[in-house]
C-alpha cells in the first residue's frame, strides 16, 4: 500500500516536493497539503490532482489519511510541526535546516529520544548527490590516503533582497557543514572561523558577501569554504579533497563543451533546484522506502542539531572574526547506529 503523505508549507520547494512525491517517487501518494495562506495550499493541491487542503498544520498531522509528514515551511516555522508530528508518532521529513536555532533543534532531539522512535529526517540532499557519493566511495577505497584539506566553493548567481549576512551560514554553508564530515567518514567539526573579504559591488545594501569560512574537524582536516552568493555567473558548487596520496574533485553537472569564436566553453548550472534535482528525487525515494520499512536514512535530527550548533559558532565568528569552538556534548546512544 502507498504511504500517504501530507505536506506542510506550499511555497516553492513545497510545490516541487508535492509534484515529485505525487508523480515521480514510487510507493507514495500525497493526500493533503497545508499552508497558512489558503490560496497557496489550494494552488499546491491543484498541482497534485486536488487533495485535501488545510490551513492548520495540526489538523493535517492528525488527519487519519496522513501516515507521514513533509515540512517545507520556512526554517523558522519548522519546530512546531515537527514536534506535533513526533507527538502523533508520525515520521517527518523536514527541509533543511532542522530549525534555525540550536536551542530549538535540541527540543526536537529531546522529543524524539523521549518518543523512543526514530521519526525525523532532515533534507540535506547533498548526501544523496551522485557526485558526492562518488567522491566518498573513492576516499573509502583508501587508495588516496587520508583526507587533509577540503577546498570548497558555494557560489550562486544572486540572492533575494531579504537574504542576510547570517544566512550565508544558516541557509547556504549549512550544506557543507552537514555533508563534509559525512563525506570524509564521520568526522566532527571542532572549531570554525569566518573571515570577511572586501564586499562585492553586486551585494545588496547591508549584505556581507563573499565570506570565507575556515572549519577544522576533530581529526585535524581543514576546510576552506568560499560562500559567494552574487557571483553573477551561475550556481557553482565545487569540492576538492586533498588527500595524502592524491586529490579528488567533485564532478560538475555535465554539459557539452562547445568551440566557437576562438573560445572553448561549458555551461554552469543556473540554480540549486536544477543542480540538485536528481539528489532530491533519490532522497525522497529513500525516505519513502525507509518509512515503509520502519528504518531511517539520510541526516538525523542529531545531524540537524549539530549543524545548527556549528552554524551558531560561525555566526558568532562573523561578528568576532575569531575562531569559535563547536561544542555538541557528544552523540546520545539513541543516535549511534
Ligand atoms: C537554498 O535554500 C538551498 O538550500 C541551496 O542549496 C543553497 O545553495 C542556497 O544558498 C539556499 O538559499
Amino acid at each position: 500500500m502507498d504511504l500517504r503523505v501530507g505536506i506542510i508549507g506550499c511555497g516553492m520547494i513545497g510545490k516541487e516536493h508535492a509534484k515529485r512525491l505525487q508523480y515521480k517517487i514510487q510507493g507514495v501518494t500525497v493526500t493533503a497539503v497545508c499552508d497558512v495562506f489558503e490560496e497557496g495550499a489550494k494552488a499546491a493541491s491543484e498541482l497534485v490532482g486536488g487533495v485535501r487542503v488545510y490551513t492548520d498544520a495540526a489538523e493535517l498531522i492528525n488527519d487519519p489519511e496522513v501516515d507521514a509528514v513533509v515540512v517545507t515551511t520556512p526554517g523558522n516555522y519548522h519546530k512546531d510541526s515537527i514536534l506535533k508530528a513526533i507527538t502523533a508518532g508520525k515520521p517527518v521529513f523536514t527541509e533543511k535546516p532542522l530549525t534555525t536555532t540550536a536551542a530549538e533543534c535540541k527540543e526536537i532531539v529531546d522529543a524524539e529520544i523521549a518518543s523512543g522512535k526514530h521519526l525525523v529526517q532532515v533534507g540535506f540532499m547533498r548526501r544523496y548527490d551522485r557526485g558526492y557519493n562518488q567522491v566518498k566511495e573513492l576516499i573509502e577505497t583508501g587508495e588516496f590516503g587520508a583526507p587533509l584539506v577540503l577546498k570548497c566553493t558555494h557560489r550562486a548567481e544572486s540572492v533575494a533582497d531579504d537574504y542576510t549576512t547570517e544566512m550565508a551560514v544558516t541557509d547556504t554553508a549549512i550544506h557543507e557543514i552537514d555533508v563534509l564530515p559525512w563525506l570524509i567518514g564521520g568526522d566532527e567539526w571542532d572549531e570554525v572561523q569566518c573571515i570577511m573579504p572586501k564586499i562585492t559591488k553586486n551585494a545588496h545594501e547591508g549584505l556581507k558577501d563573499p565570506q570565507v569560512m575556515i572549519m577544522k574537524t576533530k581529526g585535524g582536516v581543514v576546510c576552506m569554504l568560499e560562500v559567494n552568493v552574487n557571483c553573477g555567473f551561475g550556481y557553482d558548487i565545487n569540492c576538492e579533497v586533498v588527500c595524502e596520496d592524491g586529490v579528488i574533485n567533485l564532478p560538475c553537472p555535465s554539459f557539452p563543451t562547445t568551440r566557437r569564436n576562438f573560445e572553448v566553453a561549458t555551461a554552469i548550472e543556473k540554480n540549486w533546484i536544477l543542480r540538485f534535482i536528481d539528489s532530491y528525487d533519490v532522497e525522497l525515494q529513500d525516505w519513502v522506502d525507509n518509512v515503509k520499512a520502519g528504518t531511517t536514512g539520510g541526516s538525523s535530527a542529531w545531524d540537524g542539531y549539530t549543524a545548527a550548533i556549528t552554524a551558531d559558532a560561525l555566526v558568532a565568528s562573523q561578528k568576532t572574526g575569531k575562531t569559535e569552538k563547536v561544542i555538541t556534548g557528544g552523540m546520545p546512544e539513541f543516535y549511534k547506529k
